[in-house]
This record gives structure tokens, C-alpha cells and sequence, in this order.
């Protein structure tokens, strides 16, 4: 078996965004795309691929067995040694980032488009994680880039395909490969983590729980936690059977697409409700009556951490929040002294901090929230940690439901509204005029001090990054106005679309009084809606009267 090289020409517009290159289907599967796109990989890997060993793996979803045999083929081609590869291609993307630190693996190639739909119509996608487990920064995703505009050959041993259903080793020619069991080492992980025995005993009190994956990669791994660790009955779990294209839904855990959990939650009376997405690095979590936003919910790991979480208890070194994510978390390093991060949106811009020793909580709004246990989000750590705040509450004093954790908090550090309004899929030239026009307007002089209904403009601008590790510096990452009583709005572009543009438009108001706790978020936010509203002429651009999706 020796190498063929192959001419290819390149795609126009083979960039990864947010967290990767994602796509349609029918993009992916044009003669040549994916190869070209995975040779660009190997290209850029720090150090080359001659000799490496990658981890590989994905949410599951359609046209993951053909990527997984192309990657064995051009792997092969690039004389990678070793390839590490889940159980029928399935890794959830917090278990690719542990699998690739404890293999001290060379990086990983995931195969996942996240929370998007899945299925031959819908969106496939492919990331580069690096060394240390997380996705590949800029200056590798831009190398990756600029590789895909001047490609003309790639590298493949031709072969039959592997055999990807049974665990063991196998080899391609020269190239080792070995498939493993996709979930035992992260359920072991957790286990050393948290304190599962804590979690078994206070579940068994009668505390219920529903788990529902959506069908996305988290089943086997909800099962083998709830069911098998916890001890708790099937009905713990449902969408536990991970389908290629996520049974036709879209596996993203919010309030929209998660409804049928959030309505058994209601009207089952279930004490503790929780979801995560396609590939498993999301969460969202929910109690009888009781909605956490993802914002409060890292605020309230983090201020719980020290005590209910056993990996913490040496203590915490620093806590981060992407720049669009409320202030709530920055409020707890106040009062517990911890020093906090602003970054950039996209999990990549925490890894540099977790490898320095200065991060160990951190979250999005987009209901990611993690810690330096992995270099990913990760949905079931989320809800083991909020598991274990529960179980540690309910010691101290039982009968704590979600509600009282997230009203003692408020009542403790105050309450920060927050919500997002999404516009998917609007035209992308309304959308960039819309967007050139709110960056003059934010960081022109003369709107520092302007009044808008009841606010006036303290701060505003185009939020820029330079990481205090390497000093690299990410630019145009979100146009924000701050106004003088606290509240903020954020208006960006997702970098994880497959078409057309969706704008995120993020607003936050704070509030110290009491008799607002219970408030309705919409309500809460509403003048403050109107105003981004306004200035931006949001529906003059796009054509859009309402959001998408409101979170
Ligand atoms: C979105 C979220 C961002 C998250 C990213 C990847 O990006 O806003 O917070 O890190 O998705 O999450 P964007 O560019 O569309 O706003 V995942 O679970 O899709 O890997
Ligand atoms: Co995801």
C-alpha cells in the first residue's frame, strides 16, 4: 500500500467559523470537498501530521461513516502513525477532548455541526482540536484557510474500508488504528471529578430527574451516568438513541427546541430537568418552574464549586465569560476574589487561560459552561455539577429545589436579566449593511453620552481581544453599548450558520431589587429590546418583525 496523490482544485470558501467548518451535506459530499478540507487539516498541524496521532470522532450525525473512511485514507497518505477513533465514529466533543489529553494525542479531527439539524438535507461539519484538547486557535484555523484557497493535490492510500463496529486494534497499511469504547474513559473522568456517591444517595431520596439528549451523540453517555451510576430508572432518560439525523429535530437544548422536556418537566411535576446538543458540549438546565439561564447557571457552579465539587476543593483559579454572556459570574469573583476573563464568543479563546493555570470555570450564554477538566464545553459535566450543588444544598437543608439555589443566588449577588434574539438565516447583504451601520454609529464620538428612552450611552464600541497568555490579538469580535445604569446591548454575527447570515442581538440589564427577582425576563428587558431595536434598524435590514429564536 503506498501513497497516490490526487489533483484537486480548491473551494471557495472553506473558512472555519465559530468552531469549524460547517456545511450542508451536499457540500461536503462534491467530489473532492472533504478531502481537500481534511489534507488542509494535516497541512497546518503544528509539527506536521508525518508521524502524529489524531483522535477521531463525531456526533454521529449522516455522512460521518464516509468522512471517518476519508480521513483513514488521507491520515494514511500524510504518513500519520496512529488513529484513535470511537466506536462507529460516535465521540461525544467533551470526550474527544479528554480522549486527546489522555492519549497525550497529537490533536483530533471532530466530526460534528453541533446544535444544527442533521441529515442528508441538513448540515454536516468538520473541526480541528489541537494538542492540548481544544479547538485549534486562529493561528491554526487561518493556516487551515489559507490552505484550502492554493490546494492542488492531496495524499491518499487507497484501501478497503475499516471495519469501525468493533473496539480493538487494526491497522491500514502502515497506519495504526485503534477503535475504542466511546464512552468508559469520560464516565470514568467524571467519577474522579465529582462525587457520584453523593449524587446516587441524594437522588434515591426521590429527587426526579429527566435527561433528554435529543438524539444527539449524549445517550449512551446519559445512560451509562444516570441509569448505570446513579441508579435511576429508564424514565431518567429519553432521546437516548443517538440517530444520524436527530430524529428529524434540532438538537439544540433551549427553550424552543427542547419543549418536550421543558412540558414533561411541568406537567410531570419532575424536580430537575436537563438537555444538551448534537455533539454533546451544550447544556440546558431547568427545575419545576424554574429556567437557568446559562449565564446564571456558570455563576452559580462557580460560587458553589469550592464546596459541592470535589476536583475544586484546592481551590479555584480564575473564572471567564464570553464577551456577550451577562455579568452574573463576575460578580461571584468579586465577592469570592477570584480573577475573571472577558473573551472573544467560541470555546477557543478559554484554552490559553486553562493551560496557564489562571481558568477554571467558565461559560457562554449559548448554554456552554465547562471548567480546565477538559479544553471543550461539556453538557453532562453541567449537569453532574449542578447534581452535585443540589445533593450538597439539600444536606445542608433538605427539600432544595432549582428554584431556591437560583433565588438564594439572586438574593445573595442580585439579578442580571439577559436575553438573546436570534434572526437565522436572513439575507447576508442586509445583514452586513445593518451591521456596518451599527459599528459607525457605536464607535462614533458623539454617540458616547447620547440618550435613548431612559438610557444614555456610557461605553460603546467593537470589541477587540488580546490574549493575556500569548498576546494574540482577535479583532471585530461584537459591536456593544454600555449604558450609564449597567445595562448593555451586543449585537454580532454567528460564525456557525451553513447559510445566509443569523444576527444575535444580547441584552442585559441588572438589578438589585428584590421585588424583581420573580420578573419576567421579557418584560424585565423589554424598553431596553426596543432601543437595540431602534438604533440598529434591525427590521428596515432584514425584513424581520420578530426573532427566530428568543432565549
Ligand atoms: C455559537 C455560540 C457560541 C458557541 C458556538 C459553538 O457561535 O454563540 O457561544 O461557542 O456557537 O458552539 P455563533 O458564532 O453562531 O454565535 V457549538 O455547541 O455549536 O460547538
Ligand atoms: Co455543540
Amino acid at each position: 500500500m503506498s501513497a497516490r496523490t490526487v489533483a484537486t482544485k480548491p473551494f471557495e470558501g472553506q473558512k472555519p467559523g465559530t468552531s469549524g467548518l460547517r456545511k450542508r451535506v451536499s457540500v461536503f459530499e462534491q467530489e473532492n470537498y472533504t478531502e481537500n478540507f481534511v489534507q488542509c487539516i494535516l497541512n497546518a498541524i503544528p509539527g506536521g501530521a508525518k508521524g502524529s496521532t489524531l483522535v477521531v470522532g463525531g456526533d454521529g450525525r449522516y455522512y460521518s461513516k464516509p468522512a471517518v473512511q476519508k480521513i483513514i485514507r488521507l491520515a494514511a497518505g500524510n504518513g500519520v502513525s496512529k488513529l484513535i477513533i470511537g466506536q462507529n465514529g460516535i465521540l461525544s466533543t467533551p470526550a474527544s477532548s479528554h480522549l486527546i489529553r489522555l492519549r497525550k494525542a497529537t490533536g483530533g479531527i471532530l466530526l460534528t455541526a453541533s446544535h444544527n439539524p442533521g441529515g442528508p438535507n441538513a448540515d454536516f461539519g468538520i473541526k480541528y482540536n489541537v494538542e492540548n484538547g481544544g479547538p485549534a486557535p486562529e493561528s491554526v484555523t487561518n493556516a487551515i484557510f489559507e490552505s484550502t484557497k492554493t490546494i492542488s493535490e492531496y495524499s491518499v492510500v487507497d484501501g478497503d474500508d475499516i471495519d469501525l463496529s468493533t473496539i480493538g486494534e487494526r491497522s491500514f497499511g502502515e497506519l495504526a488504528i485503534e477503535i475504542v469504547d466511546s464512552v468508559a474513559d469520560y464516565v470514568e473522568y467524571l467519577s474522579q471529578i465529582f462525587d457520584f456517591n453523593l449524587i446516587r444517595d441524594f437522588l434515591a431520596t426521590g429527587f426526579t430527574v429527566r435527561f433528554d439528549a435529543l438524539h444527539g451523540v449524549t445517550g449512551p453517555y446519559a445512560r451509562a451516568l444516570f441509569v448505570e451510576r446513579f441508579g435511576l430508572s429508564e424514565s431518567a432518560v429519553q432521546n437516548c438513541v443517538p440517530s444520524e439525523d436527530f430524529g428529524g429535530g434540532h438538537p439544540d437544548p433551549n427553550l424552543t427546541y427542547a419543549r418536550s422536556l421543558v412540558e414533561a418537566v411541568e406537567k410531570e411535576g419532575i424536580s430537575f430537568g436537563a438537555a444538551s446538543d448534537g455533539d454533546g458540549d451544550r447544556n440546558m438546565i431547568l427545575g419545576k418552574g424554574a429556567f437557568v439561564n446559562p449565564s446564571d447557571s456558570v455563576a452559580i457552579i462557580a460560587d458553589w464549586a469550592e464546596r459541592a465539587i470535589p476536583y475544586f476543593k484546592g481551590g479555584i483559579h480564575g473564572l471567564a465569560r464570553s464577551m456577550p454572556t451577562s455579568g452574573a459570574i463576575d460578580r461571584v469573583a468579586k465577592a469570592r476574589g477570584y480573577e475573571v476573563f472577558e473573551v472573544p464568543t467560541g470555546w477557543k479563546f478559554f484554552g490559553n487561560l486553562m493551560d496557564a493555570g489562571r481558568l477554571s470555570i467558565c461559560g457562554e450564554e449559548s448554554f456552554g459552561t465547562g471548567s480546565d477538566h477538559i479544553r471543550e464545553k461539556d453538557g453532562l459535566w453541567a449537569v453532574v455539577a449542578w447534581l452535585s450543588i443540589l445533593a450538597t444544598a439539600n444536606k445542608e437543608k433538605p427539600g432544595t429545589s432549582v428554584a431556591d439555589v437560583l433565588q438564594a443566588h439572586y438574593a445573595k449577588y442580585g439579578r442580571n436579566f439577559f436575553s438573546r434574539y436570534d434572526y437565522e438565516e436572513v439575507s447576508s447583504e442586509g445583514a452586513k449593511a445593518m451591521i456596518d451601520q451599527v459599528s459607525t454609529l457605536f464607535t462614533s464620538s458623539e454617540f458616547i453620552g447620547s440618550k435613548h428612552g431612559p438610557f444614555t450611552v456610557k461605553e460603546a464600541g467593537n470589541f477587540s481581544y488580546t490574549d493575556p497568555i500569548d498576546g494574540s490579538v482577535s479583532k471585530n469580535q461584537g459591536l456593544y453599548a454600555v449604558f450609564e445604569d449597567g445595562s448593555r446591548i451586543v449585537f454580532r454575527l454567528s460564525g456557525t450558520g451553513s447559510s445566509g447570515a443569523t444576527i444575535r442581538l444580547y441584552v442585559e440589564k441588572y438589578t438589585q431589587d428584590a421585588s424583581e427577582y420573580d420578573a419576567d425576563v421579557q418584560v424585565g428587558l423589554k424598553t431596553l429590546i426596543d432601543v437595540a431595536l431602534q438604533l440598529s434598524d434591525l427590521e428596515k435590514y432584514t425584513g424581520r418583525s420578530a426573532p427566530t429564536v428568543i432565549t
